[in-house]
């Protein structure tokens, strides 16, 4: 069993046990998505159990609150092409179809990404690294079937994710290695001819740091310089309350802006706990101690003031430049559900998302939905 799935079986547990009890009431009439109107979409990222049907608390929260899913795992290589010449739709096409069935706009997450790609996608039957060409030819096979079996579903697709590091030097990836820079391009190439109506992003996360958002940027600028696709890079709002800096995510935003795209902030949330790392690479892990766990209980109201002012904050910035920003899309749907429960610390309660884990809106949020 992959250390993922271990961790996911906890939050499912968590799940099954809000399902079988306290499935709590909404509040509020409107919803979120209802006072957000048409300045971007609202979303939130699906774990399985959510799209599967199973964890019917979340879902209430996700019909009533959100008009935009992105799937949190099941559409990545290593879920949906395990192995060559094998696919597995099963979780992938769940998902599609919850968006579908409830009108909500689907994102595809994530089509070229290092982290959860399988090892054979680089190797060849001897065990040795492929030539540039077999690793174009099982990009462009992974990327046009994939995409084709969405076509008319799918809103856009994350085709390239975190490819380039702070330093704005490329992250020395497999793809890197064997394609060099090239392989991005590529990605977007394939992704537009598979589906010449999908949209197109780049994804990436600490984008509000200087090195990252100036390679992006050129990047961008030489993707569209070859008349390639491409509609929007995606900020990864993994957040602390002592990053990222509000001025320094605002000029990112109108840096990507400036060279013709627009702007989604595609995984937000915010830890409450104190900062370890601010990295989002799900490899830079740090032992539990009791010390970096402070809030096993409950969130002290101190805390909670700060943490919803600070969201607050970054959600005023978002409307303000609603002209660019077509999308906010939070990393889960309840704090029981975030992947910051296990990182960059396994086994910390965390508080980082919009609902807590009674399934109620945090404070900024019901401010958001009364105004
Ligand atoms: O939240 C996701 C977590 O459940 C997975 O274990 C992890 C590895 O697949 O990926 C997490 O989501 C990542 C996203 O796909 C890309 N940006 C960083 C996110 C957090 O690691």
């Amino acid at each position: 069993m992959k250390l993922r799935d271990i961790l996911a079986a906890s939050v499912c547990g968590a799940v099954m046990a809000a399902c079988a009890g306290n499935t709590t009431a909404v509040v509020n009439e409107k919803g979120l998505k209802d006072a957000v109107g048409d300045k971007f979409l609202i979303g939130t990222a699906l774990n399985v159990w959510q799209s599967g049907g199973i964890d019917t608390s979340a879902i209430k929260i996700v019909k009533k609150h959100f008009n935009a899913i992105v799937a949190e795992n099941c559409m990545k290589m290593e879920e949906v092409h395990p192995e060559e010449g094998v696919y597995d739709f099963k979780d992938a096409d769940k998902f599609v179809n919850f968006g579908v069935d409830n009108g909500l706009t689907v994102t595809g997450h994530c089509l070229i990404w290092h982290s959860q790609c399988p090892a054979w996608f680089f190797l060849d039957d001897k065990g040795k690294t492929v030539t540039p060409e077999v690793l174009k030819q099982r990009m462009k096979e992974h990327i046009t079937t994939v995409v084709t079996r969405y076509k008319g579903k799918i809103k856009g697709w994350d085709v390239v994710n975190e490819a380039i590091v702070e330093d704005g030097s490329y992250r020395k990836s497999k793809f890197y290695e064997i394609l060099g820079e090239e392989f991005i391009p590529l990605a977007f190439q394939y992704a537009h001819e598979a589906d010449p109506d999908v949209e197109l992003y780049y994804n990436d996360y600490g984008m509000n740091v200087q090195g990252r958002r100036d390679a992006v940027v050129k990047m961008v600028k030489s993707l569209k310089e070859r008349g390639l696709r491409i509609d929007a890079v995606g900020m990864q709002g993994h957040m602390g309350m002592d990053y990222p800096e509000i001025d320094e995510f605002e000029e990112s935003m109108l840096a990507f802006a400036s060279t013709g795209v627009k702007v989604m902030i595609t995984e937000w949330e915010m830890s409450a706990l104190p900062t370890v790392r601010r990295s989002a690479n799900i490899s830079d892990t740090v032992a539990f101690r009791k010390s970096l766990n402070p809030y096993p209980e409950a969130l002290p109201d101190s805390v909670s003031k700060v943490w919803n002012e600070r969201m607050a904050q970054f959600f005023s910035l978002f409307e303000k430049h609603a002209d660019i920003v077509t999308r906010v899309t939070a990393w889960g749907v309840s704090d029981g559900d975030s992947w910051k429960n296990n990182f960059p610390v396994p086994g910390r309660k965390d508080y980082a998302l919009l609902f807590d884990r009674d399934y109620q809106p945090k404070d900024f949020v019901k401010e958001i939905i009364n105004k």
